[in-house]
Protein backbone atom coordinates (compact mmCIF):
# COMPACT_ATOMS: atom_id res chain seq x y z
CA UNK A 1 0.00 0.00 0.00
CA UNK A 2 1.53 3.21 -1.08
CA UNK A 3 1.97 5.35 1.50
CA UNK A 4 -0.27 8.70 1.58
CA UNK A 5 0.81 11.82 3.59
CA UNK A 6 -2.76 13.70 3.00
CA UNK A 7 -5.81 12.31 2.51
CA UNK A 8 -7.63 10.48 -0.30
CA UNK A 9 -10.56 12.15 -1.91
CA UNK A 10 -14.04 12.29 0.25
CA UNK A 11 -17.26 12.44 -1.74
CA UNK A 12 -18.16 16.02 0.45
CA UNK A 13 -14.65 17.36 -0.48
CA UNK A 14 -15.21 20.72 -2.04
CA UNK A 15 -13.08 21.02 -5.28
CA UNK A 16 -11.87 24.46 -6.39
CA UNK A 17 -9.96 25.53 -9.82
CA UNK A 18 -7.86 28.72 -9.93
CA UNK A 19 -6.21 30.40 -12.71
CA UNK A 20 -3.14 32.12 -11.74
CA UNK A 21 -1.88 29.13 -9.38
CA UNK A 22 2.17 30.05 -10.27
CA UNK A 23 1.31 33.86 -8.89
CA UNK A 24 1.80 35.44 -5.86
CA UNK A 25 -2.12 35.14 -4.43
CA UNK A 26 -2.69 31.90 -6.68
CA UNK A 27 -0.03 30.37 -4.41
CA UNK A 28 -1.14 31.23 -1.14
CA UNK A 29 -4.74 30.33 -2.18
CA UNK A 30 -3.31 26.90 -3.15
CA UNK A 31 -2.00 26.67 0.51
CA UNK A 32 -5.32 27.49 2.60
CA UNK A 33 -7.70 25.69 0.30
CA UNK A 34 -5.52 23.06 0.66
CA UNK A 35 -5.54 23.14 4.93
CA UNK A 36 -8.98 23.60 4.32
CA UNK A 37 -9.46 20.02 2.77
CA UNK A 38 -10.19 21.07 -1.10
CA UNK A 39 -9.21 19.76 -3.96
CA UNK A 40 -7.28 21.84 -5.38
CA UNK A 41 -6.63 22.22 -9.32
CA UNK A 42 -4.32 24.86 -11.20
CA UNK A 43 -4.55 26.35 -14.34
CA UNK A 44 -0.35 26.31 -15.24
CA UNK A 45 1.22 28.01 -18.40
CA UNK A 46 3.61 26.44 -20.27
CA UNK A 47 6.73 27.64 -20.09
CA UNK A 48 10.40 27.44 -21.33
CA UNK A 49 12.16 27.14 -17.38
CA UNK A 50 10.36 25.48 -14.06
CA UNK A 51 7.32 27.88 -12.95
CA UNK A 52 5.99 26.30 -10.29
CA UNK A 53 8.74 27.67 -7.28
CA UNK A 54 6.20 29.00 -5.51
CA UNK A 55 3.62 26.32 -5.01
CA UNK A 56 6.65 22.70 -5.37
CA UNK A 57 6.34 22.64 -1.92
CA UNK A 58 1.99 21.70 -2.41
CA UNK A 59 2.82 19.96 -5.08
CA UNK A 60 4.59 16.98 -3.53
CA UNK A 61 5.91 16.05 -0.04
CA UNK A 62 9.58 16.17 1.00
CA UNK A 63 9.80 12.18 -0.56
CA UNK A 64 8.35 13.52 -3.49
CA UNK A 65 5.21 11.90 -3.51
CA UNK A 66 2.83 13.51 -5.29
CA UNK A 67 -0.10 15.58 -3.47
CA UNK A 68 -3.43 13.55 -4.47
CA UNK A 69 -5.02 16.62 -3.75
CA UNK A 70 -3.42 19.24 -6.15
CA UNK A 71 -3.46 19.03 -9.77
CA UNK A 72 -2.06 21.01 -12.23
CA UNK A 73 -3.57 20.98 -15.90
CA UNK A 74 -1.47 22.99 -18.82
CA UNK A 75 -3.64 25.79 -20.09
CA UNK A 76 -4.07 29.61 -20.85
CA UNK A 77 -6.51 32.12 -20.68
CA UNK A 78 -6.74 33.41 -24.61
CA UNK A 79 -7.57 29.60 -25.25
CA UNK A 80 -11.04 29.36 -25.11
CA UNK A 81 -11.55 25.08 -26.01
CA UNK A 82 -8.82 24.50 -23.80
CA UNK A 83 -10.73 26.13 -20.53
CA UNK A 84 -14.09 24.21 -21.75
CA UNK A 85 -11.83 21.06 -21.46
CA UNK A 86 -10.16 21.53 -17.97
CA UNK A 87 -13.70 22.92 -16.32
CA UNK A 88 -15.52 20.70 -17.50
CA UNK A 89 -13.04 17.75 -16.41
CA UNK A 90 -12.42 19.13 -13.32
CA UNK A 91 -16.08 19.94 -12.51
CA UNK A 92 -15.64 22.69 -9.98
CA UNK A 93 -17.31 24.25 -6.59
CA UNK A 94 -15.59 27.24 -6.59
CA UNK A 95 -13.46 29.16 -9.54
CA UNK A 96 -10.73 31.66 -8.62
CA UNK A 97 -9.98 33.72 -11.31
CA UNK A 98 -6.57 35.10 -10.56
CA UNK A 99 -4.65 34.69 -13.73
CA UNK A 100 -3.96 37.95 -15.45
CA UNK A 101 -1.12 39.98 -16.99
CA UNK A 102 -1.12 42.05 -13.89
CA UNK A 103 1.61 44.78 -14.34
CA UNK A 104 -0.03 48.07 -14.67
CA UNK A 105 3.63 49.34 -16.71
CA UNK A 106 3.78 46.09 -18.73
CA UNK A 107 0.01 46.82 -19.85
CA UNK A 108 1.03 49.92 -21.87
CA UNK A 109 3.70 48.02 -23.81
CA UNK A 110 1.12 44.64 -24.34
CA UNK A 111 -2.46 46.74 -24.26
CA UNK A 112 -4.19 44.14 -26.91
CA UNK A 113 -2.73 41.00 -24.75
CA UNK A 114 -3.64 42.59 -21.75
CA UNK A 115 -7.10 42.69 -22.73
CA UNK A 116 -7.55 39.88 -24.24
CA UNK A 117 -6.14 37.38 -21.37
CA UNK A 118 -7.52 40.25 -17.88
CA UNK A 119 -10.55 41.34 -19.76
CA UNK A 120 -11.51 38.66 -22.43
CA UNK A 121 -10.26 35.84 -20.99
CA UNK A 122 -12.52 36.17 -17.70
CA UNK A 123 -15.73 36.13 -20.37
CA UNK A 124 -13.92 32.74 -21.15
CA UNK A 125 -14.50 31.55 -17.82
CA UNK A 126 -17.88 32.58 -17.29
CA UNK A 127 -19.30 31.47 -20.95
CA UNK A 128 -17.25 28.26 -20.19
CA UNK A 129 -19.24 27.53 -17.43
CA UNK A 130 -22.49 28.51 -18.50
CA UNK A 131 -21.78 26.41 -21.69
CA UNK A 132 -21.04 23.23 -19.84
CA UNK A 133 -24.42 23.88 -17.27
CA UNK A 134 -22.61 24.64 -14.51
CA UNK A 135 -24.24 27.94 -13.90
CA UNK A 136 -26.20 26.83 -10.47
CA UNK A 137 -23.25 24.92 -9.43
CA UNK A 138 -19.99 26.35 -10.19
CA UNK A 139 -19.19 29.84 -7.87
CA UNK A 140 -16.75 31.95 -9.54
CA UNK A 141 -14.47 34.78 -7.87
CA UNK A 142 -13.27 37.33 -10.60
CA UNK A 143 -9.72 39.01 -9.12
CA UNK A 144 -10.94 42.91 -9.49
CA UNK A 145 -8.74 45.98 -8.44
CA UNK A 146 -8.33 48.82 -7.02
CA UNK A 147 -6.98 50.16 -10.53
CA UNK A 148 -10.31 50.33 -11.72
CA UNK A 149 -10.78 53.25 -9.65
CA UNK A 150 -7.78 55.71 -11.46
CA UNK A 151 -8.10 59.20 -11.35
CA UNK A 152 -9.60 60.37 -7.88
CA UNK A 153 -12.90 60.35 -7.88
CA UNK A 154 -13.43 60.16 -3.87
CA UNK A 155 -11.75 59.10 -0.94
CA UNK A 156 -12.04 56.18 0.57
CA UNK A 157 -12.46 54.27 -2.32
CA UNK A 158 -15.68 51.75 -1.30
CA UNK A 159 -18.12 49.54 -3.23
CA UNK A 160 -20.29 52.56 -5.02
CA UNK A 161 -17.00 54.82 -6.35
CA UNK A 162 -17.52 55.57 -9.87
CA UNK A 163 -14.62 53.89 -11.73
CA UNK A 164 -12.33 55.74 -14.08
CA UNK A 165 -9.27 53.42 -15.02
CA UNK A 166 -5.90 54.48 -15.75
CA UNK A 167 -4.65 51.88 -18.01
CA UNK A 168 -4.45 49.18 -20.76
CA UNK A 169 -3.87 47.14 -17.67
CA UNK A 170 -7.22 48.91 -15.64
CA UNK A 171 -9.65 49.02 -18.57
CA UNK A 172 -8.99 45.39 -19.47
CA UNK A 173 -10.00 44.42 -15.81
CA UNK A 174 -13.16 47.01 -16.03
CA UNK A 175 -14.28 44.63 -18.61
CA UNK A 176 -13.35 41.85 -16.36
CA UNK A 177 -15.76 43.35 -13.60
CA UNK A 178 -18.57 44.16 -15.55
CA UNK A 179 -18.90 41.12 -17.74
CA UNK A 180 -18.63 39.22 -14.04
CA UNK A 181 -21.62 41.81 -13.04
CA UNK A 182 -23.56 40.90 -16.03
CA UNK A 183 -23.29 37.00 -16.10
CA UNK A 184 -24.79 37.15 -12.39
CA UNK A 185 -27.76 39.35 -13.38
CA UNK A 186 -28.03 37.59 -16.76
CA UNK A 187 -27.73 33.94 -15.96
CA UNK A 188 -28.21 33.87 -11.77
CA UNK A 189 -24.71 32.85 -11.48
CA UNK A 190 -23.01 32.95 -8.15
CA UNK A 191 -19.92 34.81 -10.08
CA UNK A 192 -18.33 37.76 -7.84
CA UNK A 193 -15.47 40.32 -7.82
CA UNK A 194 -13.30 41.04 -5.16
CA UNK A 195 -12.21 44.72 -5.72
CA UNK A 196 -8.55 44.07 -3.89
CA UNK A 197 -6.05 46.87 -3.04
CA UNK A 198 -2.68 46.32 -3.44
CA UNK A 199 -1.42 42.93 -1.31
CA UNK A 200 2.79 42.14 -1.22
CA UNK A 201 4.60 39.60 0.73
CA UNK A 202 7.55 37.63 0.41
CA UNK A 203 6.25 36.26 -2.92
CA UNK A 204 5.47 38.85 -4.71
CA UNK A 205 6.55 39.42 -8.27
CA UNK A 206 10.73 41.00 -8.10
CA UNK A 207 9.27 44.25 -10.88
CA UNK A 208 6.36 45.52 -8.54
CA UNK A 209 7.59 48.48 -6.13
CA UNK A 210 7.16 46.48 -2.75
CA UNK A 211 9.33 43.32 -3.66
CA UNK A 212 11.52 46.18 -5.87
CA UNK A 213 12.20 47.92 -2.84
CA UNK A 214 12.79 45.15 -0.10
CA UNK A 215 14.93 43.40 -2.77
CA UNK A 216 16.96 46.14 -3.41
CA UNK A 217 17.29 47.25 0.31
CA UNK A 218 19.03 43.63 1.49
CA UNK A 219 21.50 43.73 -1.68
CA UNK A 220 22.33 47.62 -0.60
CA UNK A 221 22.98 46.18 3.35
CA UNK A 222 24.86 43.03 2.30
CA UNK A 223 27.34 45.00 0.05
CA UNK A 224 26.08 43.47 -3.25
CA UNK A 225 24.93 47.36 -5.21
CA UNK A 226 25.02 50.41 -4.21
CA UNK A 227 21.68 51.98 -4.74
CA UNK A 228 18.10 51.29 -6.03
CA UNK A 229 16.17 53.55 -8.95
CA UNK A 230 12.44 53.82 -8.44
CA UNK A 231 9.99 55.81 -10.32
CA UNK A 232 6.87 57.91 -8.92
CA UNK A 233 7.89 58.01 -5.15
CA UNK A 234 5.14 60.38 -4.36
CA UNK A 235 2.23 57.29 -5.24
CA UNK A 236 0.11 56.79 -1.98
CA UNK A 237 -0.93 52.83 -1.68
CA UNK A 238 -2.86 50.83 0.24
CA UNK A 239 -1.04 47.78 0.71
CA UNK A 240 -1.61 44.75 3.00
CA UNK A 241 -0.24 41.30 3.10
CA UNK A 242 -1.90 38.77 0.34
CA UNK A 243 -2.16 35.86 3.32
CA UNK A 244 -4.80 37.87 4.81
CA UNK A 245 -6.12 38.95 0.94
CA UNK A 246 -6.70 35.00 -0.14
CA UNK A 247 -8.86 34.49 3.31
CA UNK A 248 -11.06 37.09 2.09
CA UNK A 249 -11.38 35.81 -1.75
CA UNK A 250 -12.44 32.35 0.86
CA UNK A 251 -15.18 34.12 2.77
CA UNK A 252 -16.39 36.25 -0.52
CA UNK A 253 -17.17 32.52 -1.88
CA UNK A 254 -18.91 31.40 0.94
CA UNK A 255 -21.38 34.29 1.28
CA UNK A 256 -25.31 32.90 0.69
CA UNK A 257 -25.76 36.12 -1.82
CA UNK A 258 -23.17 37.08 -4.48
CA UNK A 259 -21.96 40.20 -3.52
CA UNK A 260 -18.77 42.24 -4.79
CA UNK A 261 -16.49 43.40 -2.10
CA UNK A 262 -13.34 46.07 -1.57
CA UNK A 263 -10.71 44.31 0.05
CA UNK A 264 -8.24 46.77 1.97
CA UNK A 265 -6.56 48.26 4.97
CA UNK A 266 -7.89 51.81 4.78
CA UNK A 267 -4.05 52.96 5.93
CA UNK A 268 -2.64 54.68 2.66
CA UNK A 269 1.60 55.38 2.15
CA UNK A 270 3.84 57.17 -0.05
CA UNK A 271 6.00 54.95 -1.93
CA UNK A 272 8.91 57.02 -0.40
CA UNK A 273 7.73 55.91 3.13
CA UNK A 274 7.79 52.43 2.11
CA UNK A 275 11.28 52.79 1.04
CA UNK A 276 12.30 54.34 4.37
CA UNK A 277 10.50 51.82 6.51
CA UNK A 278 12.41 48.77 4.09
CA UNK A 279 15.87 50.53 5.50
CA UNK A 280 14.58 51.08 8.58
CA UNK A 281 13.89 47.26 9.16
CA UNK A 282 17.81 46.47 8.57
CA UNK A 283 18.51 49.76 11.16
CA UNK A 284 19.15 52.01 8.39
CA UNK A 285 17.82 55.48 8.34
CA UNK A 286 17.85 57.07 4.89
CA UNK A 287 16.55 60.86 4.77
CA UNK A 288 15.16 62.25 1.09
CA UNK A 289 16.50 65.49 -0.55
CA UNK A 290 15.78 67.22 -3.51
CA UNK A 291 12.99 67.00 -5.68
CA UNK A 292 11.45 65.39 -9.53
CA UNK A 293 13.62 63.46 -10.94
CA UNK A 294 16.45 64.98 -9.26
CA UNK A 295 15.21 63.35 -6.00
CA UNK A 296 17.83 61.07 -3.99
CA UNK A 297 17.93 59.26 -0.89
CA UNK A 298 21.21 59.29 1.47
CA UNK A 299 22.10 56.93 4.61
CA UNK A 300 21.90 59.38 7.40
CA UNK A 301 22.31 56.71 10.40
CA UNK A 302 23.29 53.16 11.03
CA UNK A 303 21.93 51.36 14.29
CA UNK A 304 22.84 47.71 13.80
CA UNK A 305 26.40 46.54 14.19
CA UNK A 306 25.20 43.92 11.20
CA UNK A 307 24.49 46.20 8.18
CA UNK A 308 26.51 48.99 7.85
CA UNK A 309 26.27 51.59 5.15
CA UNK A 310 28.25 54.81 5.44
CA UNK A 311 26.82 57.88 6.02
CA UNK A 312 26.12 59.61 2.88
CA UNK A 313 25.94 56.64 1.23
CA UNK A 314 23.05 57.75 -1.74
CA UNK A 315 20.98 54.73 -1.90
CA UNK A 316 17.72 55.66 -3.56
CA UNK A 317 17.00 57.71 -7.11
CA UNK A 318 14.46 58.76 -8.99
CA UNK A 319 14.76 57.09 -12.75
CA UNK A 320 12.00 58.45 -14.50
CA UNK A 321 11.86 55.14 -17.10
CA UNK A 322 9.82 54.05 -14.32
CA UNK A 323 7.13 56.85 -15.03
CA UNK A 324 4.14 55.80 -16.18
CA UNK A 325 2.01 57.65 -19.15
CA UNK A 326 -0.74 58.05 -16.79
CA UNK A 327 -0.70 57.47 -13.10
CA UNK A 328 -2.84 56.65 -10.27
CA UNK A 329 -1.39 58.91 -7.19
CA UNK A 330 -3.90 57.90 -4.43
CA UNK A 331 -5.23 54.74 -3.33
CA UNK A 332 -7.32 54.18 0.22
CA UNK A 333 -9.64 51.73 0.54
CA UNK A 334 -12.49 51.60 2.57
CA UNK A 335 -13.10 48.48 4.33
CA UNK A 336 -16.20 48.81 6.23
CA UNK A 337 -18.66 45.87 4.39
CA UNK A 338 -15.74 43.15 4.30
CA UNK A 339 -15.52 44.10 8.01
CA UNK A 340 -18.95 43.95 8.62
CA UNK A 341 -20.30 41.22 6.06
CA UNK A 342 -17.25 38.46 5.99
CA UNK A 343 -15.80 39.69 9.46
CA UNK A 344 -12.87 39.58 7.85
CA UNK A 345 -9.62 42.06 10.02
CA UNK A 346 -6.34 41.75 8.44
CA UNK A 347 -3.27 39.73 10.57
CA UNK A 348 -0.74 42.08 9.16
CA UNK A 349 -0.40 46.01 9.51
CA UNK A 350 2.40 47.15 7.29
CA UNK A 351 5.19 47.38 9.48
CA UNK A 352 4.27 43.79 9.88
CA UNK A 353 4.68 43.30 6.35
CA UNK A 354 7.31 44.94 5.85
CA UNK A 355 9.28 42.68 8.10
CA UNK A 356 8.26 39.79 6.54
CA UNK A 357 9.30 40.79 2.94
CA UNK A 358 12.67 42.26 4.75
CA UNK A 359 13.36 39.58 6.28
CA UNK A 360 12.19 36.74 3.58
CA UNK A 361 14.55 39.02 0.80
CA UNK A 362 17.77 38.93 3.33
CA UNK A 363 17.61 35.52 3.90
CA UNK A 364 17.47 35.23 -0.27
CA UNK A 365 20.54 37.00 -0.56
CA UNK A 366 22.84 36.24 2.14
CA UNK A 367 23.96 33.17 0.13
CA UNK A 368 24.85 35.56 -3.34
CA UNK A 369 26.41 37.67 -0.78
CA UNK A 370 28.95 35.27 0.22
CA UNK A 371 29.52 33.97 -3.56
CA UNK A 372 30.42 37.79 -4.42
CA UNK A 373 32.48 38.18 -1.90
CA UNK A 374 34.49 35.13 -2.85
CA UNK A 375 34.90 36.29 -6.66
CA UNK A 376 32.22 34.67 -7.77
CA UNK A 377 29.41 35.84 -10.36
CA UNK A 378 25.32 36.16 -9.25
CA UNK A 379 22.79 36.49 -11.53
CA UNK A 380 20.83 39.01 -10.39
CA UNK A 381 22.33 41.70 -11.72
CA UNK A 382 20.47 41.34 -15.41
CA UNK A 383 17.42 41.61 -14.04
CA UNK A 384 15.01 44.13 -15.51
CA UNK A 385 13.08 46.29 -13.47
CA UNK A 386 9.85 47.72 -14.32
P1 LIG B 1 0.91 37.53 -10.35
O1 LIG B 1 1.41 38.36 -11.47
O2 LIG B 1 1.83 37.14 -9.24
O3 LIG B 1 0.30 36.17 -10.93
C1 LIG B 1 -0.42 36.16 -12.14
C2 LIG B 1 -0.74 34.73 -12.51
O4 LIG B 1 -1.45 34.73 -13.76
C3 LIG B 1 0.51 33.85 -12.73
O5 LIG B 1 0.22 32.55 -12.29
C4 LIG B 1 0.66 33.87 -14.24
O6 LIG B 1 1.35 32.76 -14.74
C5 LIG B 1 -0.82 33.81 -14.64
N1 LIG B 1 -1.04 34.21 -16.02
C6 LIG B 1 -0.53 35.27 -16.68
N2 LIG B 1 -0.95 35.29 -17.95
C7 LIG B 1 -1.76 34.21 -18.10
C8 LIG B 1 -2.48 33.66 -19.18
N3 LIG B 1 -2.43 34.21 -20.39
N4 LIG B 1 -3.20 32.53 -18.98
C9 LIG B 1 -3.21 31.94 -17.77
N5 LIG B 1 -2.54 32.41 -16.69
C10 LIG B 1 -1.82 33.54 -16.86
O7 LIG B 1 -0.38 38.28 -9.78
P2 LIG B 1 -0.97 38.29 -8.29
O8 LIG B 1 -0.93 36.93 -7.73
O9 LIG B 1 -0.37 39.41 -7.54
O10 LIG B 1 -2.49 38.72 -8.57
C11 LIG B 1 -3.51 37.75 -8.80
C12 LIG B 1 -4.67 38.42 -9.52
O11 LIG B 1 -5.20 39.46 -8.72
C13 LIG B 1 -4.32 39.05 -10.86
O12 LIG B 1 -5.44 38.90 -11.71
C14 LIG B 1 -4.12 40.52 -10.53
O13 LIG B 1 -4.37 41.31 -11.66
C15 LIG B 1 -5.15 40.70 -9.44
N6 LIG B 1 -4.90 41.70 -8.43
C16 LIG B 1 -3.70 41.69 -7.74
C17 LIG B 1 -3.49 42.59 -6.72
C18 LIG B 1 -2.21 42.62 -5.96
O14 LIG B 1 -1.96 43.63 -5.28
N7 LIG B 1 -1.41 41.56 -5.97
C19 LIG B 1 -4.54 43.57 -6.35
C20 LIG B 1 -5.75 43.46 -7.11
C21 LIG B 1 -5.91 42.54 -8.11
P3 LIG B 1 2.97 32.72 -14.81
O15 LIG B 1 3.42 32.37 -13.42
O16 LIG B 1 3.21 31.67 -15.82
O17 LIG B 1 3.41 34.10 -15.22
P1 LIG C 1 0.41 48.81 -9.00
O1 LIG C 1 1.73 48.20 -8.31
O2 LIG C 1 0.70 49.51 -10.25
O3 LIG C 1 -0.30 49.57 -7.92
O4 LIG C 1 -0.38 47.48 -9.39
P2 LIG C 1 3.27 48.57 -8.47
O5 LIG C 1 3.93 48.00 -7.28
O6 LIG C 1 3.79 48.18 -9.81
O7 LIG C 1 3.28 50.17 -8.39
C1 LIG C 1 2.81 50.86 -7.24
C2 LIG C 1 3.16 52.32 -7.36
O8 LIG C 1 4.58 52.47 -7.23
C3 LIG C 1 5.04 53.37 -8.23
N1 LIG C 1 6.46 53.10 -8.51
C4 LIG C 1 6.95 51.99 -9.08
N2 LIG C 1 6.36 50.86 -9.50
C5 LIG C 1 7.15 49.88 -10.02
N3 LIG C 1 6.58 48.72 -10.38
N4 LIG C 1 8.50 50.04 -10.14
C6 LIG C 1 9.14 51.18 -9.74
O9 LIG C 1 10.35 51.30 -9.87
C7 LIG C 1 8.34 52.19 -9.18
N5 LIG C 1 8.60 53.41 -8.64
C8 LIG C 1 7.47 53.94 -8.25
C9 LIG C 1 4.14 53.10 -9.41
O10 LIG C 1 4.21 54.18 -10.36
C10 LIG C 1 2.79 52.97 -8.71
O11 LIG C 1 2.22 54.22 -8.48
C11 LIG C 1 -0.45 46.37 -8.49
C12 LIG C 1 -0.57 45.10 -9.34
O12 LIG C 1 -0.48 44.00 -8.47
C13 LIG C 1 -1.91 45.06 -10.05
O13 LIG C 1 -2.07 43.80 -10.69
C14 LIG C 1 -3.03 45.26 -9.03
O14 LIG C 1 -4.26 45.29 -9.68
C15 LIG C 1 -2.80 46.56 -8.25
O15 LIG C 1 -1.54 46.50 -7.62
C16 LIG C 1 -3.86 46.78 -7.18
Amino acid sequence: MPVRTLPAKQNDMKVALITGITGQDGAYLAELLLEKGYEVHGLKRRSSLFNTDRIDHLMADKHGRKNPRLTNHYGDLSDSTNLIRIIQEVQPDEIYNLGAMSHVKVSFDAPEYTADVDGVGTLRILEAVRLLGLAKKTKIYQASTSELYGLVQEVPQSETTPFYPRSPYAVAKLYGYWITVNYREAYGMFAVNGILFNHESPLRGETFVTRKITRGVAQIVLGMRDDISLGNLDAKRDWGHAKDYVEAMWRILQQDEPEDFVIATGITTTVRDFVRLAFAEVGVEVAFEGEGVGEIARVVNCSMGEYQVATGTIVCRVNPAYFRPTEVELLIGDPTKCKAKLGWEPKYDLPALVKDMMQADVELFKRDAYLMKGGHKVNWQHEQHQ
